[in-house]
């Protein structure tokens, strides 16, 4: 029996260090890593269960060929040899026929190894292949963020231990940010309250000494009302704002004229219950808020972030101290993109397509995309308007590739499927944004069968290609290296060797006694200019879908599509073949239609339609219907509508800031499958 250290390469803010246990070479436990000061040896469910992932029966272990029809899954075996020389064959013909932009990669972060998640890049860069714009997660929320406060790190996760008041904003700790609960958790037991706003009810809601029910997408209103509120009462914190923020005037004068009434309509929250919160950020001076990607996945999603981030400057937050701070992202390491993606190979400025667009793109776009390559990720489960991307994939004069682990509903439609290994078989450097350690994770087993990272396929297909730049001569362990150089937030003075053996290391962007702001010299600017088409001051803006009364007339219920606990996005899809996920009705919408707690419904709007589980609840609010999780597809004959995933019902409208998606604003239709839709 032997452990090995590695890192958990998923999705996920906690970015955990894990310990595999080995036995006779096979990987027989994944546990959390004791000495990982953030992880302290926990891990979740859906990690403890990898070992039987690694090696389950269904994992795809050569490369394969289709011989069905798209979509059918039908493949027979091929070599690597004859897989890249087909794959170098018919890129290299798309490109010499339609040019580099035909060619369309399609990545995200099913991998968070920093040389795997971009191992494509400097290739299709080469290619002059369409560029992918990865927009789906973070874009929204990181684009407001970094219009407030441009470059500034959040603070670290450890300080929410002395809080004596911790605010979840559209973020589900329990679910999707574990390992902070063990901040909450000691901060409550020495008094502290759990303030939770979200429009549901989550299990972290559930949790809280209080719930503020907010509209979706009615964050900037809340946030502009507290601050409108907090100015009467004269509760923010003047010294700060005057020695390290610029522009509050402005936003001021805006917040004099801002109705409550409309205050109030948007967010959902009562003007007493403004009051309330208001008085309870004065009261608790050691205030620290956690804000979540969700409450950016909407029109006005950027802008809700920026107006919580000027809550939080008003508060004095920023200002650092025990127990107070914001977090979004870490922001704990910021290195040199191009030395991951090597941008300066490509000799033209081939088109950005946003990944939200794909739908789109595959179906309607000019030139056409005529080959597409997806790696770490799963489109047809994950991407909003999953009924154009499956209309695109169905397409037989698209050559499509996909790199997986196992037959995803995506990879069922690939030409060529090539198997992916996992993180248990790569060599990567992590870093996690979530917290503020990075840490290099060495294979733990040798690649089960065929398998082959993402950087062998990439690098072994230049060469198939006859490209000898190089960065396709780098060996992973240079790439690391050459990336750690110049990374900012790595301590000074340590050696690179160390990083490669494996500890995890603390950013010296964090720790500081006092908050970044100050640490890093900056200023919060309430109004800053420069920044584009954006107002210049967080504000109200338009609504998006929900708001659409054209749409509203049709399908009058609005969706929200958060995470499940038993998935990451879509990953572990394959452990519930058939489970169609359920949805949380409130009672008031679903006694007129007749639906009773477990009746199976159809969820429909003009995009398609999905079957779910009804739950009738009162932990949403009337009006309102929640389906987490990403389930697959059900395949089975009994329901029809095969295929049918709940993306079918989302749309590539993107987010107001950041080009980012709108998955949590979609307006839906309800009715027992019974009666259809
Ligand atoms: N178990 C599990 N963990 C995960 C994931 C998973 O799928 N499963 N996904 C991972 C990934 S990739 C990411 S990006 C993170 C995402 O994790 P989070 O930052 O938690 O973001 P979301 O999961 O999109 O949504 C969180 C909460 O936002 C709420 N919300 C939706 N709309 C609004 C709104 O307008 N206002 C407010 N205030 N709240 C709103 C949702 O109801 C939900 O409870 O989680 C990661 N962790
Ligand atoms: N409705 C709705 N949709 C959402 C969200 C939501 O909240 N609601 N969340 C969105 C968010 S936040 C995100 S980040 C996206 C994520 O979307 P994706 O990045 O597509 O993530 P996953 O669905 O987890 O799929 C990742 C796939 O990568 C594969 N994979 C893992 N490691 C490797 C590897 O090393 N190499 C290769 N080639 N493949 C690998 C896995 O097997 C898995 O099938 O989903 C988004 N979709
Ligand atoms: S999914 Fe998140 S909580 Fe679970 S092991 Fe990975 S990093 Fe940790
Ligand atoms: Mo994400």
């Amino acid at each position: 029996m032997e452990t090995k250290r590695t890192v958990c390469p998923l999705d996920c803010p906690d970015s955990c260090g894990m310990i595999a246990t080995l036995e006779a070479g096979r990987v027989t436990e994944l546990n959390g890593d004791k000495e990982h000061p953030y992880t302290r040896g926990v891990i979740c469910r859906k990690m403890r269960g990898y070992p039987q992932r690694l090696y389950m029966k269904d994992r795809l272990l050569e490369p394969l060929l289709r011989v069905g029809p798209k979509g059918a899954a039908e493949f027979r075996p091929i070599s690597w040899d004859a897989a890249l020389e087909l794959m170098a064959e018919r890129l290299q013909e798309v490109q010499q026929r339609y040019g580099g932009e035909a060619i369309l990669p399609y990545a995200y972060a099913g991998n968070m190894g920093l040389v795997n998640r971009f191992a494509g890049f400097p290739l299709f860069h080469k290619l002059n292949a369409s560029r992918l714009e990865q927009t789906i997660c973070s874009a929204a929320a990181g684009s407001g963020w970094e219009k407030q406060c441009a470059t500034l790190p959040g603070s670290p996760p450890e300080q929410a231990a002395e809080a004596s008041l911790v605010v979840a904003w559209g973020i589900n700790i329990k679910v999707t940010n574990l390992h902070f609960w063990q901040y909450v958790a000691r901060a409550r037991k020495q008094g502290a309250r759990l303030v939770v706003i979200d429009p549901y009810r989550n299990a972290t809601a559930s949790s809280a000494d209080e719930h503020l029910m907010v509209r979706p997408g009615g964050d900037t209103a809340l946030a502009l009302g507290l601050l409108k509120q907090l100015i009467q009462d004269q509760g923010l914190d003047q010294a700060f704002i005057r020695q390290h923020t610029r522009g509050f005037a402005t936003l001021a004068a805006y917040l004099g004229e801002l109705g409550w009434e409309e205050l109030t309509r948007q967010s959902g929250i009562s003007r007493a219950a403004i009051h309330n919160l208001a008085r309870l950020l004065v009261s608790n001076p050691q205030t620290f808020v956690r804000i979540g990607v969700g409450l950016s996945r909407n029109s006005r999603g950027g802008m809700a972030v920026r107006a919580i981030t000027a809550l939080a400057a008003g508060l004095g937050l920023f200002r650092g101290g025990p127990g107070r701070g914001v977090l979004l992202f870490s922001g704990a390491f910021r290195g040199k993109q191009e030395k991951l993606c090597y941008p300066a190979l490509a000799s033209e400025a081939s088109r950005r397509v946003n990944m939200i667009h794909l739908g789109h793109a595959l179906t309607r776009l000019q030139p056409p995309v005529r080959a597409l390559v997806v790696y770490n990720a799963n489109p047809l489960s994950a991407n909003p308007d999953t009924t154009m991307v499956r209309q695109g994939l169905a397409r037989d004069d698209l050559f499509t590739v996909v790199h997986e682990q196992l037959m995803t509903p995506t990879a069922r439609y690939a030409d060529l499927l090539l198997p992916a290994t996992t993180f248990l078989e790569n060599h990567d450097l992590y870093s996690g944004y979530g917290h503020f350690y990075l840490q290099v994770a060495r294979p733990v087993v040798e690649p089960q069968g065929q398998a082959r990272s993402n950087f062998e396929l990439f690098q072994g297909l230049a060469r198939q290609m006859g490209f000898s730049d190089p960065p396709f001569l780098q060996s992973c362990e240079e790439r690391i290296l050459d990336y750690l150089q110049d990374l900012e937030g790595l301590p000074k003075g340590i050696d690179p060797e160390e990083v490669l053996a494996g500890q995890p290391v603390l950013s010296s962007r964090s720790c500081s006694p006092e908050g970044p702001l100050i640490q890093l010299g900056g200023s919060y600017d309430f109004a800053p200019s420069g920044i584009g088409p954006e107002p210049s001051i967080p504000c109200l803006t338009p609504g998006g879908e929900f708001t659409d009364p054209d749409l509203l007339a049709r399908f009058p219920l609005r969706l929200i599509i958060p995470p499940h606990d038993d998935l990451l996005n879509s990953t572990f899809g394959e452990r519930y073949p058939g489970r169609v996920g359920e949805v949380l009705v409130h009672p008031q919408d679903a006694a007129p239609l007749k639906i009773g707690d477990q009746t199976r419904v159809w969820l429909y709007n003009h995009r398609g339609r999905v079957q779910r589980l009804a739950r009738i609840s009162s932990d949403t609010q009337p009006g309102l219907v929640v389906a987490e999780g990403l389930f697959w597809p059900q395949e089975s004959v009994e329901h029809p509508d095969e295929g049918a995933a709940i993306n079918d019902l989302t749309s590539q409208k993107v987010s107001d800031m950041g080009g980012g998606a709108t998955f949590h604003e979609s307006l839906v239709g309800l009715a027992p499958v019974d009666e259809g839709p």
